[in-house]
């Protein structure tokens, strides 16, 4: 078997973006059956079962997969490319403003184009600093924009929670979002 980060790697690619690379059917809501996943990944020479599946989802550090109610089945919660997949998010309680980190060469872009949610289905957004800054620094020197998220649904923009709490949206326009204070980011990395 391959290490628990390998295998989650393999499995956000396929549960998220390439599930025709190995085979596995994902349903609408992104549900792919475990027997499938297995039997497709053993085909390619990725060697998973049950158990490890389980420690998997159970151990991944942003609670990006979740197995099904009955065990049959697993999902990537958010983070899909994948045209077959269109989750139906519903938000119940939206708070007044989402944070989004982004690295500083794209600040100029972003200021004239707002959010977009580029490969991915929507733009991913936190509620708290750290995340979206740790979000951020993936690509580089890390910034945070602070989104008027009250203002966006008064003007009938819709946003999803996923199940490990991720906000959703498909695109923020620039007049929602100010670019936070930068000395303020760089004192919480
Ligand atoms: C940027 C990870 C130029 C955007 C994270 C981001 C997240 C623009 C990049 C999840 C732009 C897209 C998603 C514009 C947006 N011009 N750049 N107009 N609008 N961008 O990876 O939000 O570990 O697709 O700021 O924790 O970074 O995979 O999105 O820098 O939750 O579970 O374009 O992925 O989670 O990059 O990250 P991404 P993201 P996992």
């Amino acid at each position: 078997m391959k290490s628990h980060t390998q295998t989650s790697k393999f499995l956000s690619l396929i549960l998220r973006h390439k599930p025709e690379q190995i085979g596995p059917q994902l349903d609408q809501e992104g549900w792919a059956k475990i027997a499938e996943l297995i039997e497709a990944a053993q085909q390619h020479n990725v060697l998973l079962d049950e158990t490890f599946l389980q420690a998997i989802v159970e151990q991944n550090d942003k609670k990006r997969f979740q197995i099904s109610d009955d065990g049959l089945m697993i999902r990537a919660v958010q983070g899909h490319s994948t045209s077959t997949v269109q989750r139906q998010m519903i938000a119940l309680k939206l708070p007044q403003s989402l944070y989004h980190g982004t690295a500083s060469r794209f600040i100029d872009s972003i200021q004239t184009q707002g959010l977009i949610a580029g490969q991915r289905h929507y733009v991913h957004l936190s509620e708290n600093k750290e995340t979206a800054l740790n979000v951020g620094q993936r690509y580089g020197k890390p910034v945070l924009f602070l989104i008027n998220t009250i203002q966006m649904h008064k003007d009938g923009f819709e946003f999803y929670q996923a199940e490990n709490g991720v906000w959703l949206t498909k695109h923020v326009p620039t007049q929602y979002l100010s670019l936070n204070d930068q000395t303020n980011a760089e004192s919480l990395v």
